[in-house]
C-alpha cells in the first residue's frame, strides 16, 4: 500500500478496524543491537507495557524513567481470514520520537517526528487467520534538525541523557491508539472542505482524493436525514438552512463519502464535520461573521502516570473543566495532540490553534529564559549546518498536521513555531518558506501565526511580517521585573505594547503565553512570588494590560494545568504555572478566571 492517508480511521460498509491498544511486551536497547540479534522476531527478555502511554512515569528506578536511546515494543495481531484481498495496514496515532516497525521480521516503514500519525501498509506480509508478530523500534533522542529540538548527552557512566531545548519533560513511547485495519484496494486518501456561507444557506465546496477512477461521490446527513447530494470528486454540497457550527454550541452534520462501481459501492467513509467560516477582517476574529474574543489556555499533553499517552478520560475532564470556566480557546502548545482531542473540540465548540512541535529552535535548555536576557547564544539559529535538514522536517511535520487537520471546524489557524530565535538574517527565507506552504496546503486558507519569545520586538523580529495574526509570550511580572517590581514591570509592558501598535497594520493581537508559577501549597498575605496571591496579582496587572489595548483580541494563559519538565532549579517538580493542577483541581486563580471569562462578551472590544 504506497498511498499515503491521514484520514483517521473510521469503519464502513467497506473498511474493519480494529484496536490493538492493551498490554505489550517492552525493552530498552542501550547498545542499540536489537536488529542485529532478531529482537524484530521476538523480545529476548520483556517486561509489560501498556499503550498507549509514556514508558517513562511507571518505572520506579531513575535510570529507567530517564532512559534514552533505542526502546522496543512488541505484540501479536490476528488477521481474519475474510479479509484477504483487502489492503491491510497498522496506523499508529503517533510514537516518540523516531520508529521503525517489524511485522513477522520484516521491516514496513519508519516515520520521523513524535506527534502525527503514520501507517504501515503490511498487506504482503501478513498471514491470514493466524498470529502475526508486531515490533516497534523507538528511539527517544534528541538532536537540533528534530522537531521538537534539543540535544543528545553521555554521562560519565556511559549512559545517555536527553538535553531539551524546551520547557517539557521528554516523554516517550506509543503515545497514541494504534489500529489494525483492512481498507479496500481502490479507497479514499484524503478529502476537504470549504464552506461559505449565504443567507441562510452554505455551500460546502469538496475536493476527494482516491486511487482510482471509480465514480466518488458525497452526501450529508443531518441526523436520518440527507440533506445534499453532489457527485464526483470534486464539487459543491448545497445545504439549505444550515444549523452552524459556533462556540460552545457545536452542530456537526455526518459527511459519507462513498466510491461506487455501478450498484456496488467500493469504498465509504464517514466523518462527522462542522459547518462554519473563520476569518480575520478590520482586526477582528470573525466566526460565521460575528467576532469573537479569544479566552482559554496554552495546554500540554500530560498528566500523572501516563505522561503523554492519550487517556480520554483526562481529555474528558480537561473541556468540563474548560467549559466550567468560560474558555472558547486553546493552543496545542508544542506539538499538534491526538486526533481524539480535535473531534472532542469540534463536538463541544472550542477554537484551537493548532501548533506545529517546532520548539526549542535555540541553543539552550531554557531558551525563553536566554533569550529574553539576552543570554541565549548567538549563533542564527536558521544559519546553522542543520538548518537545510530541520526546514525539510519542519515542511513535513506541517503539512502532516495541516492534511491530518484541516476539516475540524475547531481549527482556526495554524502555529507555526513557538518563540524561536528570529534576530538573525536567515529568519525570513525560513519563515517564508512554512507561512507560504501553510497557505499552499490549507484549502481553507487558515491565518497563520508563531509564539513570539520576550525581547522579540517589532524592530528586532525578523520574521512577525508573515504572520496573520500577533502572538506574543510575555511574562512580565514573573521572568521579568517580578514581586515589588510588578509596576515597573507593568510600564515596561505598557511601553512594549506602544511600540507593537505601530507595527500591527490592522492585524489583531493575542497573547499565547502569560503566567506565574504558583505552588497550591503556598498562601502568603501580603503575597510573595509563587504563593496563590501573586498568581491573581500577576493576572490583575496582564489583564489591565490587555483590557487597554483594543487590538489585544484573545488571552491564552499559561498554562492549564501544572506539567512535568526535565528537573533542575528553575522547576519545582514541573513547571506549576497551571491554572488547575496537574490532578485538575482548581488553584485560586482559576475562579479568578471563571469571573472574568464568564463575564466578558462574546464579541468583547469587537467595535473597537
Ligand atoms: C514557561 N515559557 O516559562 C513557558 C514555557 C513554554 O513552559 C515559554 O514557550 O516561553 C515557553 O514552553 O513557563
Amino acid at each position: 500500500m504506497q498511498d499515503k492517508s491521514l484520514l483517521y480511521p473510521c469503519e464502513s460498509s467497506a473498511r474493519r478496524v480494529v484496536s490493538l491498544d492493551g498490554m505489550w511486551r517492552f525493552a530498552f536497547d542501550p547498545q542499540g543491537q536489537g536488529v542485529d540479534k532478531g529482537w524484530t522476531m521476538a523480545l529476548p527478555e520483556s517486561i509489560t507495557m501498556p499503550v498507549p502511554a509514556s514508558f517513562c512515569d511507571f518505572f520506579t528506578d531513575k535510570d529507567s524513567r530517564e532512559y534514552c536511546g533505542d526502546f522496543w515494543y512488541e505484540t501479536d495481531f490476528f488477521v481474519p481470514g475474510e479479509w484477504e484481498g483487502k489492503d491491510i495496514a497498522v496506523r499508529f496515532g503517533s510514537v516518540t520520537h523516531h520508529a521503525r516497525i517489524f511485522v513477522n521480521g520484516v521491516e514496513v516503514t519508519a516515520h520521523e517526528g513524535g506527534f502525527l500519525p503514520f501507517d504501515a501498509a503490511v498487506t504482503d506480509i501478513v498471514r491470514y487467520n493466524q498470529h502475526n508478530h508486531l515490533a516497534v523500534l523507538a528511539n527517544n533522542e534528541l538532536n537540533e534538525t528534530m522537531l521538537p529540538a534539543g540535544r543528545t548527552t553521555t554521562l560519565s557512566n556511559g549512559k545517555k541523557m536527553a538535553m531539551p531545548y524546551f520547557d517539557f519533560y521528554n516523554y516517550a513511547g506509543i503515545h497514541r491508539p494504534v489500529k489494525l485495519m483492512a481498507l479496500p484496494k481502490e479507497r479514499v486518501l484524503d478529502f476537504s472542505v470549504v464552506h461559505s456561507l449565504s443567507g441562510t444557506d452554505a455551500d460546502v465546496a469538496y475536493t476527494v482524493t482516491t486511487n482510482g477512477d471509480h465514480a466518488v461521490c458525497v452526501d450529508v446527513y443531518d441526523g436520518a436525514e440527507k440533506v445534499a447530494h453532489a457527485d464526483g470528486k470534486s464539487g459543491t454540497l448545497h445545504i439549505e438552512n444550515v444549523r452552524l457550527w459556533n462556540v460552545h454550541a457545536a452542530y456537526l452534520y455526518s459527511f459519507v463519502i462513498r466510491i461506487t462501481d455501478g450498484e456496488t459501492v467500493v469504498d465509504e467513509y464517514h466523518e462527522k464535520i462542522g459547518i462554519r467560516t473563520f476569518e480575520i477582517k478590520d482586526g477582528n476574529f470573525l466566526l460565521n461573521g460575528k467576532a469573537v474574543y479569544l479566552r482559554g489556555f496554552g495546554k500540554h499533553e500530560d498528566a500523572d502516570i501516563r505522561g503523554r499517552g492519550l487517556d480520554l478520560a483526562t481529555v474528558k475532564r480537561d473541556y468540563e473543566l474548560m467549559k466550567w470556566i468560560g474558555a472558547n480557546c486553546f493552543r496545542t502548545s508544542h506539538y499538534p495532540y491526538a486526533e481524539e482531542l480535535y473531534q472532542m473540540a469540534d463536538e463541544e465548540g472550542f477554537l484551537v490553534i493548532d501548533e506545529v512541535p517546532a520548539v526549542g529552535f535555540m541553543e539552550s535548555t531554557m531558551n525563553f529564559l536566554s533569550a529574553s536576557q539576552g543570554n541565549g547564544k548567538k549563533v542564527g539559529w536558521f544559519e546553522k549546518e542543520t538548518t537545510p535538514q530541520l526546514l525539510e522536517n519542519h515542511k513535513a511535520a506541517l503539512i502532516d498536521m495541516i492534511n491530518r487537520d484541516k476539516n475540524h471546524a475547531s481549527v482556526i489557524a495554524w502555529s507555526i513555531l513557538n518563540e524561536p530565535q528570529c534576530t538573525s538574517e536567515g529568519t525570513e527565507a525560513y519563515f517564508k518558506t512554512l507561512f507560504d506552504l501553510a497557505h499552499e496546503i490549507d484549502p481553507q486558507k487558515r491565518p497563520r501565526t508563531y509564539a513570539i519569545v520576550m525581547m522579540s520586538l517589532p524592530n528586532n523580529s525578523k520574521g512577525q511580517q508573515f504572520a496573520d495574526f500577533i502572538s506574543l509570550n510575555r511574562y512580565y511580572g514573573w521572568y521579568v521585573m517580578g514581586g515589588m517590581n510588578i509596576v515597573d514591570a507593568e510600564a515596561a509592558f505598557r511601553r512594549e505594547m506602544d511600540g507593537w501598535s505601530m507595527a500591527l497594520h490592522g492585524r489583531p493581537m493575542i497573547f499565547t503565553e502569560y503566567g506565574a508559577d504558583t505552588m497550591p501549597s503556598e498562601h502568603k498575605l501580603p503575597s510573595v512570588m509563587w504563593s496563590q496571591e501573586y498568581q491573581n496579582e500577576y493576572l490583575d496587572m496582564n489583564h489591565a494590560v490587555f483590557d487597554s489595548y483594543d487590538f489585544v483580541k484573545g488571552e491564552l494563559v499559561w498554562n492549564f494545568a501544572d506539567f512535568q519538565t526535565t528537573e533542575g532549579i528553575m522547576r519545582v517538580n514541573g513547571n506549576k504555572k497551571g491554572i488547575f493542577t496537574r490532578q485538575r483541581q482548581p488553584k485560586d486563580a482559576a475562579f479568578h478566571f471563571r469571573a472574568r471569562w464568564t463575564s466578558l462578551p462574546v464579541d468583547y472590544k469587537a467595535d473597537k
